[in-house]
Formats: C-alpha cells, sequence, structure tokens
C-alpha cells in the first residue's frame, strides 16, 4: 500500500478540486500544480508548489510548455522497487510523485461548437496532460492516477482506510481508466480533423472513424444461445443506455434489439399509442384516446404475432393497462413510467421484463446509423426525414378525403419502421397488415391483405402506406382486389403511369412523397 506523500494536480474541469487537494494537505501530501490550477488552490488557502518552481523553468509558449520537464516524468514512471531507478532519481534530484490528478483541455466540447475555427481546435489539444496521465498509468505500480473528478471520493476513502497509501486494486482500475479516456481523446482529435481537409474544407465523414463504446454489462447470449454477446453505450448515457428495469428476468440481446425498433416507431407519435414488435418489426401499432385503448387496439391488430412480443407505450402504463398484460405472453413492456398500482399488479408475472424509459427523443435524433459488413462499416446518417402531407402530391383522378389523409399519414410512418419490402395496410390509426421483409413489392403487398384477412379484417376501405415505388402495377392491383381506397408511396419509378392508371381504375386516391425509406 503505497503511501501518498506527494501529488500534482493539473485540471482544467475544476470541479471538487478545491476539496480534494484540501483533503489531500489533510493527510499531509505536498501538492504540485499548474498555472490555473495553483491559483485556485492558492485562492482557497491550500499550499501548492508552482510546477514551474518545482522544475526551476517557466511555463513557456503560450503554456505549451508547463509539465514537460524530466523532473515531472521521471518523479511518475521511475519505479520504487528498482534500484537503479532510485539511484537514478537521487542522482538527478527527481522526487518520487505518487498521485498525479489530470483532465484534459475540453477538446471534444471545444469542436461541438458550430463556429469553432481549426485554430481554436488545435488549441485545445492537450499535450503535457496526456503524457503525464499515460506516464503516471504506465506506472500504476507506484502512482496513483485520477482523470475523472467523480473518482476524488474513492481515493480520500481508501487513503482514510489505509493511512493515506491507496491499494493496487484500485491502482489499476484507475490506470485502465486513463488509457480508455486518453484513447477517446485522440479519437476525438483524428475524427475532427480528418474531417477537415488541408484546405480546412469539411468534409461529411472523417477519414478514419474512431469509436469508443462503454460496456454497459454481457448478455446471457446473443441472437442464438451460441453467440456470445454484450451491450455497448455510447459515450453519454441516452436512448436504451438510459433505460431502468423495472422487473423481470434479465434483458436479453433481442429484447434489447427489439426495443430499440419499437422505441424508434412509438417516439414518432404523440397521441397515446402502443407499438407491439416481433423479431425486429412491429406486427400491431394503434393510436387511442388512452393508453388501455391504444394497447388493445394494437394487440387486435395482430394477437398471433403479438405472442412473446415487445411492447412500447408513449404514456404511463397504469392499472388497466397492466390489467390487460397480466393476460397475455409478453416479453417486454417499455414505458416512460408505471403507476405504483400498475407495478403491482404486473409483479405477478415474474418473468416479464418491465423498463422505464424516461425519454424517447433521441430516437429522432440526428446521428449516424452504422451496419457492419464483414471487413468493416456502413455507416450513414439515421433516417429521420419525414414528408409532411404538404410535401405529398396527390396523383390520381381522385384525391384522398381528410378521413384517407389521416390513414395515409399514419401508414407513411408506419412503413419507415417495417424492412424492406414493406407494405402497411391500415385504418383508423390501427395496423391490420403488414408484409415486411419480402423480396419483391407484390409479395409484400399479398402477405400484408393475407395477414388482415387470416386475422378477420375486412380491407374494404384501407389505407396502404409503401416504403419504395411499386415498379409494377401488380402490388396496387393487389391491394385494389382487397378493397383499399387510398395509398401513399414516393413514386418515381419508370412504370409509375401504368402504376397510377390501376389506381385509377379502381378508383383509389394516391399521393407521392417523393422520398424513399428504405429499411433492411
Ligand atoms: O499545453 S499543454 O499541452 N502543455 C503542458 O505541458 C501541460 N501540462 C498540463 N497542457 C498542459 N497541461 C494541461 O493544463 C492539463 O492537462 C490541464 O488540462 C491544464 C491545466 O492548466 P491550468 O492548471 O493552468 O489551468
Amino acid at each position: 500500500m503505497g503511501e501518498i506523500k506527494r501529488a500534482l494536480i493539473s485540471v482544467s474541469d475544476k470541479r471538487g478540486v478545491v476539496d480534494f487537494a484540501r483533503q489531500l494537505r489533510e493527510f499531509g501530501v505536498e501538492i504540485l500544480s499548474t498555472g490555473g490550477t495553483a491559483g485556485i488552490l492558492r485562492a482557497a488557502d491550500i499550499d501548492v508548489i508552482e510546477v514551474s518552481d518545482y522544475t526551476g523553468f517557466p511555463e513557456l509558449l503560450d503554456g505549451r510548455l508547463k509539465t514537460l520537464h524530466p523532473r515531472i516524468h521521471g518523479g511518475l514512471l521511475a519505479r520504487r522497487d528498482d534500484p537503479q531507478h532510485q539511484q537514478q532519481m537521487v542522482e538527478q534530484d527527481i522526487p518520487p510523485i505518487d498521485l498525479l490528478c489530470v483532465n484534459l483541455y475540453p477538446f471534444a466540447q471545444t469542436v461541438a461548437r458550430p463556429d469553432v475555427t481549426l485554430a481554436e481546435a488545435v488549441e485545445q489539444i492537450d499535450i503535457g496532460g496526456p503524457t503525464m496521465l499515460r506516464a503516471a498509468a504506465k506506472n500504476w505500480e507506484s502512482v496513483t492516477v485520477l482523470v475523472d473528478p467523480d473518482d476524488y471520493p474513492r481515493v480520500l476513502q481508501e487513503m482514510a482506510a489505509s493511512q493515506g497509501g491507496v491499494g493496487a486494486k484500485l491502482r489499476f482500475q484507475l490506470a485502465t481508466k486513463v488509457f480508455a479516456h486518453t484513447a477517446r481523446y485522440d479519437g476525438a482529435i483524428s475524427d475532427y480533423l480528418s474531417r477537415h481537409g488541408s484546405d480546412g474544407a469539411t468534409a461529411a465523414f472523417p477519414q478514419v472513424l474512431t469509436l469508443q463504446l462503454h460496456k454497459v454489462q454481457e448478455l446471457r447470449y446473443g441472437e442464438n444461445p451460441h453467440q456470445r454477446a454484450a451491450f455497448y453505450r455510447e459515450d453519454d448515457t441516452t436512448g436504451l443506455a438510459a433505460l431502468q428495469q423495472l422487473q423481470g428476468k434479465e434483458l436479453s440481446y433481442n429484447n434489447l434489439s427489439d426495443s430499440d425498433a419499437a422505441l424508434a416507431l412509438i417516439a414518432e407519435f404523440d397521441a397515446p399509442a402502443c407499438v407491439v414488435v416481433k423479431h425486429g418489426n412491429p406486427c400491431g401499432v394503434a393510436l387511442g384516446e388512452n393508453l388501455h385503448t391504444a394497447i388493445q387496439r394494437a394487440w387486435a391488430a395482430d394477437p398471433v404475432s403479438a405472442f412473446g412480443s415487445v411492447i412500447a407505450c408513449n404514456r404511463p402504463v397504469d392499472a388497466d393497462s397492466a390489467a390487460f398484460f397480466a393476460g397475455v405472453f409478453v416479453e417486454v413492456i417499455l414505458a416512460p413510467e408505471v403507476t405504483d398500482s400498475a407495478q403491482v399488479l404486473l409483479q405477478s408475472k415474474k418473468n416479464l421484463r418491465v423498463l422505464r424509459i424516461p425519454d424517447i427523443r433521441p430516437w429522432q435524433r440526428p446521428g449516424l446509423d452504422l451496419k457492419r459488413v464483414c471487413g468493416g462499416l456502413l455507416v450513414q446518417d439515421r433516417d429521420i426525414r419525414r414528408e409532411p402531407p404538404e410535401e405529398w402530391r396527390v396523383v390520381t383522378r381522385r384525391a384522398p378525403s381528410p378521413q384517407e389523409m389521416e390513414d395515409l399519414a399514419f401508414a407513411w410512418t408506419l412503413a419507415h419502421h417495417v424492412r424492406s419490402n414493406a407494405i402497411v395496410y391500415v385504418a383508423q390509426r390501427q395496423s391490420l397488415g403488414i408484409g415486411a421483409g419480402q423480396m419483391s413489392r407484390v409479395d409484400a403487398a399479398r402477405c400484408g391483405a393475407e395477414k388482415a384477412q387470416g386475422l378477420g379484417f375486412d380491407l374494404r376501405g384501407s389505407a396502404l402506406g409503401s416504403d419504395a415505388f411499386f415498379p409494377f402495377r401488380d402490388g396496387v392491383d393487389t391491394a385494389a382486389r382487397v378493397g383499399v381506397r387510398a395509398i401513399i408511396q414516393p413514386g418515381g419509378s419508370i412504370r409509375d403511369e401504368e402504376v397510377i392508371a390501376a389506381a385509377d381504375e379502381a378508383d383509389i386516391a394516391m399521393v407521392f412523397t417523393s422520398v424513399r425509406h428504405f429499411r433492411h
């Protein structure tokens, strides 16, 4: 248990540093510090030695050169149990530094500013800080290194419990954290710079894409039991990384994947809504006057597929809704909140996973969509573009009625979230039949219709949404045969005229949105 006698503190994020330094002083630790940090500590009546006094070298080059000195790096790198190291330190008058507390120039925050210049960004590239951090972390057997203010209490607690020392286990954990941090820091610099060509022009995507993800948990297995799996989160704790499990079995890979699909769709609706997802596709989706009716309608849309599904709600689950779930087999329920009385009702279903998702807005935010392919990653913008009715173009003789317009809007929203080829049949803000993941559009049209009719729905007067254009008239003919009255699709096929003629022949009202929403 190495006792801490000397510490170097140099931080940009000054949160908690005064208290931390004060408590180190109470353990009798000598504190070295750089200009700005030293100023703050001294103002709080804490004894510090400026690094420039300690090295006998002034801070130079606008602060670019502060801590890059053998007296600092020798003190961090020397092994305490190595006689040769010890001898050289004595010869060169390099005292050991036992604790390093550094956090870096805020590069990521700086480049997040829309008006930042390249020169400003470059000045925020910290050189001395990462160098010290890496030195100390490499020498974790002798040095305690902190890069995160949240770790100050842990270190102080351990010092209090062990006569001013910090144990090997914590030192190792902290050092591991440092290398993750400096890797991420350099990744952010590389991402930013590679977006700028040598002429300073900004490219959409960096030359080198660096991803830093943090393990949230290992999962029991992947899509199948013979596949290992884990869930990693991005830097921030948003989206699925923010979920709170209120009850139920451990979450599986497929639960998380289906939850993501369900939440992306539920985030589209303002009115009370329920989305039922199976194997990545919605199988029942409905709006209602309240959540309870939305759930009943979404479930009724396809009760066969809903068996063992993942269900997303956009209103707090109350006792009525919970009572419904008590009578059916569901894997996961997602909701912004679950009332106390609902929780009591759901508790009898021990295995049912109930997840609180406080914020569904992240599913609507811009970002990158990544797809692993053998040998690399395909990267694209997330598909969050939406086309409001004002942008639609009526292409048939008959224009949709106001009721049909509502159905078309609902169908169009749904179609974005169904695997291509996607055809959805809807009426009165309820899905009736969803044809998903077919290799031909006419098959998707048939599938959706057969599903609906198989479940006893009459499709006369329904509306249809298609995620991409109809390449032939056969898809529209299929819709006409089952009684569809309105269709929404992007248009843009070389056979659009034929397709429009098919709609006109059946007196179907059809609109083009001009934007395709494939989802593979
Ligand atoms: O410009 S630097 O790369 N050169 C250095 O030698 C150096 N040493 C520490 N930046 C350097 N630092 C950084 O200064 C630390 O990483 C920390 O973020 C910051 C603290 O400066 P101050 O104490 O003056 O506010």
